[in-house]
């Protein structure tokens, strides 16, 4: 033997000790499943959804898997998780109880239902891990298919990584590009349009993604025939394979229960998409669901009892084990001591997980009844709060529902009585402890959060000559490009014109087709692309050509980006910055401002809204500084407007959460925002003609919205208050409202009733007379406010009508 075949071949032991170990992975998962069924079914865990069935490919995938690879899966891959030593027995039950200590579920801190997989890319203090020396598993959600977008975008980063230069610090995110990203996805979930979307994409972009597909013939009851065309998804997909001269996928298809097989076929895919990037589906076929989809069912009410027959012989563990037989690599003994030694194992890590999950609230439980007992004693209510801290002290196993429901409704029973101090601070501080493990983490707490960013004005030349704002726009977006290797630009138009408004006009000359990139028209996948690129170190841009359009992209970034710091409890994020234009232009799907949808749907991205360009430039640059997503809508009738270019390009920064006050006035105050303010402006000249002095404020940032309360300001001086904007009624206006009245608490200043003057309820018509008819005019705002005016001072502000 030389030396090099010692160092390339294993020994037979070697071989079946890793088989083994496999096997036991796998019986582990299964023997989880099981007994996390049971959990639920006698009520110490609310769902489960379980790994059962999809053990062996997801032991082929680990293997394939390297330190430095993303997965984007969903919420089967349970085996994969044990498999990489990511998961164990004790992480598994906490997940499924819910722990609320990341120490205890590392996936998501009790905030996913288990069977939701993550690893971290940060540390607690919000600062990038070394991505390049772990095993990487972006945040899972439970929306079918919305994985996807995402996959796309950590597919992507190896693109960039390995082809863009001036990246060659990035380390900690990528080894030259060789990073390939494993989606996962169910056989039903295939039928969503994300996936179609993502598939297309993929292939176009040609990127280093390999998406196994777990068929199981289910999508919880129903069969494949309503789901899938010829029900076969690798069949329908045939289209993509990628052929002489052509770009495309690799299609490869395998058994779910054929473990040599499928370590193959893996391997395989791996060295082709690692080496070539070349997207991959792996379509994992006769696949079974041994305890149906969920604990929220049975599935013997839906499959036949051939059907069910199959699924017994053909579950892939016992398949597995067959195999180790036939082929002599274990004895039956062999294999029943494993299974009996794993059982104990998984038994003593369940049990070891719920004396950790219960233990604090015992503690909290027996702090609360100390408590009760000591007021008791001095109250009139003795009897009462006794009996509610005996009842209390009753419960076996707690939860925190229960400790603070008894504590509540005795403070009541005190309320005349000196009790009342100890027990109100003992809840006080209680809701201060516990509250946080269920709402922090919304938004970046690390020292580079929007927050802590510090404005930066534009400075000017004493020469400086006022320019197309859309000039200011790409100015500035060039000196980005040049700051920043990170920073990319995709999206529709974006690249070879430049945008349809020219703001990156000659940037693709400038940085190449990879940085300034047109994308095809597919907004929900150009978010996912930007997430995924974000969450592996990129500071993607990703350009939504009309703000109409972002609906289509609406559910991946309320589902996925906006959720992403706090599922993870600010373990992993995605600055992504998103750019789009809107407000008013014309007709129905060129001039909405569904801004009230948009800040409702995606609390966790910053949602600005600039009124010009140099506004929005100094949002980019502000976004470029700090590790947070956003959303910033330029104003799509602004960028002919004339600004005066700035000489701090790329260095100007406009703070994030802060109005600012345009004009002052004395009478009332206005707030508005984005292209609106214009005409606010104009009806504020016409209303100074009459004697009435308005205020304006421009709202700037809907999300965060006035951090330092500058509205509530403005109204203790005017005493009165109109939002003005282009929304539907109800709209972002009474967001701002809410805001202003009950936030910041205006409604006390008031002398006048509160308004709003919004756009109608319908989408804008088109045309100059459509958005006359649609939308508040410059006349619509004059007499709302004179209506205002005159029912306070009647004989100065005699009714106009
Ligand atoms: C958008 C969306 N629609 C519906 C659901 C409810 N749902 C959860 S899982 C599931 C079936 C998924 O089947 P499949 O993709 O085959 O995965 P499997 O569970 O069979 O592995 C459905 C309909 C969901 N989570 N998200
Ligand atoms: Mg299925």
């Amino acid at each position: 033997m030389t030396e090099t075949q010692t160092k390339t071949e294993i020994t037979f032991e070697d071989f079946k000790s890793e088989v083994l170990n496999d096997y036991k992975i796998a019986r582990i998962s299964r023997e989880c499943s099981l007994l996390g069924r049971k959990e639920v079914l006698t009520g110490k865990a609310k769902f489960g959804i379980f790994g059962d069935g999809k053990e062996v490919p997801q032991l082929a995938l680990a293997k394939a898997f390297r330190i430095g690879d993303f997965r984007s899966g969903y919420y089967r891959d349970q085996t994969f998780m044990m498999a990489n030593g990511q998961l164990s027995i004790q992480q598994f039950f906490a997940g499924l109880y819910g722990h609320t200590d990341l120490a205890h579920d590392p996936m998501s801190a009790g905030r996913q239902m288990g069977g939701h997989f993550a690893t971290h890319s940060l540390d607690e203090n919000g600062n990038w891990n070394n991505l390049t020396k772990q095993k990487n598993s972006s945040a899972d959600i439970s929306p079918t298919a919305g994985q996807m977008p995402r996959l796309l975008g950590l597919a992507q980063a190896s693109k960039i990584y390995r082809n863009v230069a001036g990246l060659e610090d990035f380390t900690n995110f990528s080894n030259q590009g060789n990073e390939v990203a494993w989606g996962t996805i169910g056989n039903a979930s295939t039928s969503e349009g994300l996936f179609f979307e993502t598939i297309n994409a993929a292939g176009v972009l040609q990127v280093p993604m390999v998406l196994s597909v777990w068929d199981d013939e289910y999508g919880i009851s129903v069969h494949a025939r309503h789901q899938t065309t010829k029900e076969n998804i690798s069949e329908v997909l045939k289209g993509f394979q990628r052929e002489q001269g052509t770009n495309g996928y690799e299609i490869m298809t395998v058994k779910g229960w054929d473990y040599p097989s499928l370590v193959a076929t893996y391997e395989k895919a791996s060295e082709i998409t690692r080496e070539q990037h070349i997207p991959i589906i792996i379509h994992v076929t006769e696949l079974t669901q041994p305890q149906g989809h969920s604990t929220s069912g049975s599935h013997e009410r839906y499959k036949n009892e051939e059907r069910l027959a199959w699924e017994r012989e053909f579950d892939c563990l016992l398949q597995m084990r067959s195999w180790l037989l036939e082929n002599n690599i274990a004895s039956a003994k062999e294999l029943d001591s494993i299974d009996s030694d794993l059982k104990k194992e998984v038994l003593e890590g369940k049990k070891a997980a719920w004396t950790a999950f219960i233990a604090p609230m015992k503690e909290e439980l027996n702090e609360l009844v100390a408590v009760l007992n000591s007021i008791a004693s001095l109250s009139n209510n003795e009897v009462f709060i006794e009996k509610i801290a005996a009842d209390l002290a009753a419960i076996k196993e707690p939860i925190r529902k229960e400790i603070l429901i008894a504590a509540r409704k005795a403070l009541r029973l005190v309320v005349h009585e000196n009790g009342k101090h100890q027990l109100g601070t003992w809840i006080k501080s209680y809701s201060e402890k516990i509250q946080p493990k269920f709402s922090s983490h919304l938004f970046s707490q690390s020292a580079k959060n929007v927050l802590q960013s510090k404005e930066v004005a534009p400075s000017y030349n004493e020469t400086a000559e006022e320019v197309d704002a859309r000039l200011v726009l790409r100015d500035n977006f060039d000196a980005i490009f040049n700051k920043y290797p990170e920073a990319l630009i995709f999206g529709e138009d974006a690249g070879n014109i430049g945008d349809v408004n020219q703001g990156l006009e000659d940037m693709q000359e400038k940085y190449g087709d990879l940085r300034v990139a047109d994308a095809g028209i597919r907004e929900a996948t150009i978010i996912g692309q930007g997430i995924g690129m974000a969450m592996r170190g990129l500071r993607p841009i990703a350009e939504i050509q009309y703000l109409d359009y972002l609906l289509y992209a609406i559910q991946i970034m309320s589902d996925d980006l906006a959720t992403l710091q706090y599922r993870t409890q600010g373990r992993q994020k995605a600055p992504l910055i998103i750019r789009t234009r809107g407000h008013r232009l014309e007709g129905i799907w060129h001039s909405g401002s569904p801004m009230g949808m948009i800040v409702n749907a995606v609390r966790g991205i910053h949602v600005l809204v600039p009124r010009n360009m140099t506004k929005a430039a100094g949002f980019y640059n502000t976004l470029l500084e700090s590790d947070e997503p956003a959303l910033v809508i330029e104003c799509l009738n602004g960028y002919r407007l004339k600004e005066k270019m700035p000489n701090n390009l790329g260095e100007f920064k406009t703070p994030i959460g802060l109005v600012e006050t345009i004009k002052q006035g004395t009478d009332i105050t206005i707030v508005s925002y984005g292209s609106t303010l214009r005409i606010v402006a104009q009806a504020a000249t016409e209303l100074q003609e009459v004697g009435i002095d308005c205020e304006i404020i421009d709202a700037q940032s809907l999300l965060p919205f006035d951090i330092n309360h500058d509205c509530v300001k403005s109204i203790m001086k005017t005493n009165r208050l109109l939002i003005v904007d282009e929304d539907v009624p109800g709209g972002a206006s009474a967001y701002l409202l809410q805001q202003i009245i009950d936030e910041q608490n205006g409604y006390q200043y008031l002398d006048s009733r509160p308004q709003t003057l919004t756009s109608k309820a319908h989408r804008p018509a088109y045309g100059t007379d459509g958005d006359y008819f649609s939308k508040p005019s410059v006349e619509d705002i004059f007499e709302k406010v004179y209506a205002i005016m005159h029912e306070a001072k009647p004989n100065k502000y005699p009714s106009l009508y």
